[in-house]
């Protein structure tokens, strides 16, 4: 509530919270709180991620100074309070919002916002490449990584804490711990930073404890040897050393997460430490706001709500209504269609990195559970354990947000393709994602896999097409994916229930005697619908082709359709360069069809903020620009 707060409007960089008291300091933090509750149930986001990082991110500011010291956000979603200390406190209404603030750290948005993240596990590396080049470039900031115990269930970190440790800057990893990923943290980590919560603050202890023993007047470097030796007896009945420590970190915790003054004392600490260091914080996620409290897995990311009410009710998905508004998720479509594959055949497992219900995998779980498999968010390992399954004649069904595979392209090409496993990558959020940003789009999955030996890639319209391509995809021997968008499947039509025919699309339209043909990726069939109506007004004809199969192709059928319309738009919802579009071309070229050729797909991942409505249209995908291109092309 921007007029009630009195402290956070006056905060424009952080050096304005550097002379604050402590109690002001609090006051500042429920500020921050009501503000996050305020704009996100607008505008929708990370709330409860947010919600628990408050404290932290005051004492990080207090006692760093950035931009000189360099905080890298790990995922990145839980940077809110970070920009409202920051000087985005006015922009912040436009959080998520088209031609507003991202949801994420942007180096092009502010200087404070030191590396972009979106995709988790990546502060350390990134923070440490940023200390490194501080000191080959003779400055003296410092770097602090935050990540979240969920993230760091990503193997890059663990690559990252080895050579960390082996450099030896003085890298700062804030490891901030609430036992949650998007649902409860999974895998042994998780337990092993539950065991590491139970013990003492032995570490930070230590160093105070040495560097007041030493500076005792004659005697202090000889106590200082008698309790080195003391304590080594203690530690060897109480403590063992920790996995950080084995690495060549010092390590301060569990230390509280919400209280700033203790925050702050230990970041002065380490701030002069000289060596890696890594703060184990225990947060509540949610923390302040009930709700989020009471459920934080509901609440990570979510839609406009209610603060008094909390969130709408959910229409049922699975009403037919006659817009299609109240037609199931291309999300919901997969679960139902897998939970019946999954009764008749027991060779079918499932394999998430951290998203079950993102990517809608509960019901299997609940229905199967010793054949679900949520590996943590470690996508290249859920490829190639996925792989290790299918060689023992599993047939694992793999179910990632299309950008979060981007992680594990070579297991994809070298545990899977290379040895034509048949492992079914269902691949959510494909195309234009909303209000996330450029980090979020699924745009590059056709580019990056059409190349990959051996794999089919197919692409639905609708509930049913999505249903029978997944019992196809069980039925073959290698690598299939299937990719959807986020967004809701139209009204059924007959076309969606012909039966799949490889390397063969089907029409949605036909229009007797039509000169132009649009041939489209399954996204964009309510934008090709919308687009063919508007050609009719203009009186083109258009037939509509859902291609269905991006790979492999029947050549021949397609350039025989090439050759039999004057006019094809191949319309895309993927990036141009190496995308099926470019394929299509070439072939018509090779095979000297008469019919002009155009292709509309995403030039550039840039302009990416705003709704899928709003991001078809600022990228010519939306049916009023595609029906502009096919008018101009005639
Ligand atoms: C590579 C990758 N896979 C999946 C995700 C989706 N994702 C976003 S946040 C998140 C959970 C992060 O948990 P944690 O790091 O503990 O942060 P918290 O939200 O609990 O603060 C996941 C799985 C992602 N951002 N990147």
């Amino acid at each position: 509530m921007k007029e009630k707060a009195s402290l956070l409007p006056r905060i424009h960089n952080p050096q304005d919270i550097k002379n604050l008291s402590f109690g002001e300091l609090e006051l500042l933090a429920e500020e921050i709180r009501a503000e996050i509750v305020s704009t996100v149930s607008k505008t929708g986001g990370h709330l409860a991620s947010n919600l628990g990082v408050v404290e932290l991110s005051i004492a990080l500011h207090r006692v760093f100074s950035s931009p000189e010291d360099k905080i890298v956000w790990d995922v990145g979603h839980q940077c809110y309070a970070h920009k409202l200390l920051t000087g985005r406190y006015e922009a912040f209404s436009g959080l998520r919002k088209r031609g507003g603030i991202s949801g994420f750290p942007k180096r092009a948005e502010s200087v404070h916002d030191v590396f972009d993240t979106g995709h988790a596990s990546t502060s350390i590396s990134a923070a440490l490449g940023l200390l490194a080049a501080e000191r080959l470039r003779g400055g003296r900031g410092n770097a602090v990584a935050v990540i979240g115990d969920g993230a760091l269930t990503g193997g890059l970190a663990y690559e990252a804490l080895s050579h960390a440790g082996q450099l030896g800057l003085p890298l700062v990893v804030v490891l901030n711990d609430n036992k949650m990923s998007i649902s409860p943290n999974v895998g042994g980590l998780s337990k092993y930073l539950s065991r590491l919560s139970m013990k003492a603050k032995y570490q930070l202890f230590r160093r105070t404890f040495d560097s007041t023993v030493k500076k005792i007047p004659y005697i202090g470097g000889t106590l200082f040897d008698w309790v080195v030796r003391l304590k080594r007896a203690v530690k060897a009945v109480f403590y063992t050393d920790n996995f950080f420590v084995d690495l060549g970190f010092e390590y301060a915790g569990p230390i509280d997460g919400h209280n700033i003054q203790y925050l702050t004392d230990v970041f002065e600490d380490v701030r002069k430490l000289g060596r890696p260091v890594v703060i184990h914080v225990i947060t509540r996620k949610g923390k302040g706001y009930h709700r989020a409290e009471q459920d934080p897995g509901l609440w990570h990311g979510v839609g406009a709500f209610s603060p008094s009410e909390g969130l709408p009710d959910v229409p049922s998905p699975q009403s037919e209504a006659k817009d299609g508004e109240n037609r199931p998720l291309f999300t919901e479509a997969f679960s139902k269609a897998l939970l019946n594959l999954g009764k008749n055949d027991e060779r079918l497992v499932t394999v998430t990195a951290a998203m079950e219900k993102g990517t809608g995998l509960s019901a299997f779980r609940e229905a199967f559970p010793g054949r679900f498999f949520d590996v943590g968010i470690a996508e290249a390992h859920g490829v190639c354990f996925a792989a290790g399954l299918a060689v023992q004649g599993m047939r694992p069904v793999t179910a990632f947000y299309s950008s979060f595979i981007q992680r594990a392209v070579d297991q994809v090409i070298h545990d899977v393709c290379l040895q034509n496993l048949p492992v079914i990558f269902a691949l959510d959020r494909s195309g234009f994602v909303p209000e996330d940003g450029e980090t979020h789009q699924g745009l590059y999955d056709i580019a990056l896999f059409r190349a990959a030996p051996g794999m089919s890639i197919l692409a639905p319209a609708g509930e049913k097409e999505l249903a029978s391509m997944l019992a196809w995809a069980l039925r073959q021997e290698g690598p299939v994916m299937i990719r959807y968008p986020k967004c809701r499947c139209p009204p059924e039509i007959p076309a969606f229930s012909e039966e799949l025919k490889p390397g063969r699309g089907v029409f949605v339209r036909r229009a007797r005697g039509a000169g132009v043909l649009i041939a489209f990726t399954g996204g964009l069939y309510r934008e090709v619908i919308d687009a063919a109506e508007r050609l009719e007004r203009e009186g083109i004809e258009t037939d509509l082709y859902n291609l269905r199969f991006i790979k492999p192709l029947d050549e021949d059928y397609l350039a025989f359709l090439f050759d039999s319309h004057e006019v094809t738009l191949i319309a895309e919802e993927g990036i141009r360069e190496g995308g099926f579009g470019e394929y299509a071309a070439a072939l018509a070229r090779d095979r000297n069809c008469r019919g002009k050729i155009k292709f509309l797909a995403v030039e550039e991942v840039l302009d990416t903020l705003g709704t899928r409505q709003e991001l078809l249209a600022a990228n010519g995908l939306d049916g009023p620009s595609l029906a502009k291109t096919v008018s101009a092309a005639v």
